[in-house]
């Protein structure tokens, strides 16, 4: 029995990643899968992926009375995103704080918002706001059999 590994599974999270259309178009899917890779969280899913209409609208349901929904639909559909699951002690937070401000001009430099965009409505890269959405869109996002489980050689050398 090792209480410290189990304390620290307990706080394991997903969450659910996706470099958008743009990100893809500037050819920035590389600088973005790498700033959470160097943080020290683990992949477990990556593919490139054109999204359906319907997915789209399920994924942004809670925005659909927002009066940019169908623009954010044609936005996430217009050509192919690349999504990620990401597993970590807190990664739902931190990866929103890797990303940045939804608003480009509002975010911190050395995020990716803050250092790659400059319009909320090209902010090239979505990450869960919780936990809870983060099972949720990955489960939404991943099929069955494309999601890895492994233990990465440098775990020993990130946590204690
Ligand atoms: P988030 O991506 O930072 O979590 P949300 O408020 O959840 O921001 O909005 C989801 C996405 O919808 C944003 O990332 C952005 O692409 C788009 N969006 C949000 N607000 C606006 C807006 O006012 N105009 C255009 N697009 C928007
Ligand atoms: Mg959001």
């Amino acid at each position: 029995f090792l209480p410290h590994l189990v304390a620290s599974m307990e706080q394991v999270e997903e969450t659910y990643i996706m470099v958008k259309p743009d990100g893809v178009q500037r050819g920035l899917v590389g600088d973005i899968i790498s700033r959470f890779e160097k943080k020290g969280f683990k992949l477990t899913g990556l593919k490139l992926f054109q999204c359906p209409k319907d997915l789209a609208e399920e994924h942004y349901k809670d925005l659909n009375s927002k009066p940019f929904f169908p623009k954010l639909i044609e936005y996430i559909t217009s050509g192919p995103v690349v999504c990620m699951a990401w597993e970590g002690a807190g990664v739902v937070a931190s990866a929103r704080k890797l990303i940045g401000s939804t608003d480009p001009l509002q975010a911190e430099p050395g995020t990716i918002r803050g250092d790659l965009a400059v319009q909320t409505g090209r902010n090239v890269v979505h990450g869960s706001d919780s936990p809870e959405n983060g099972k949720r869109e990955i489960g939404l996002w991943f099929k069955e059999g494309e999601l890895c489980q492994w233990t990465p050689a440098q775990a020993q050398w990130l946590r204690e």
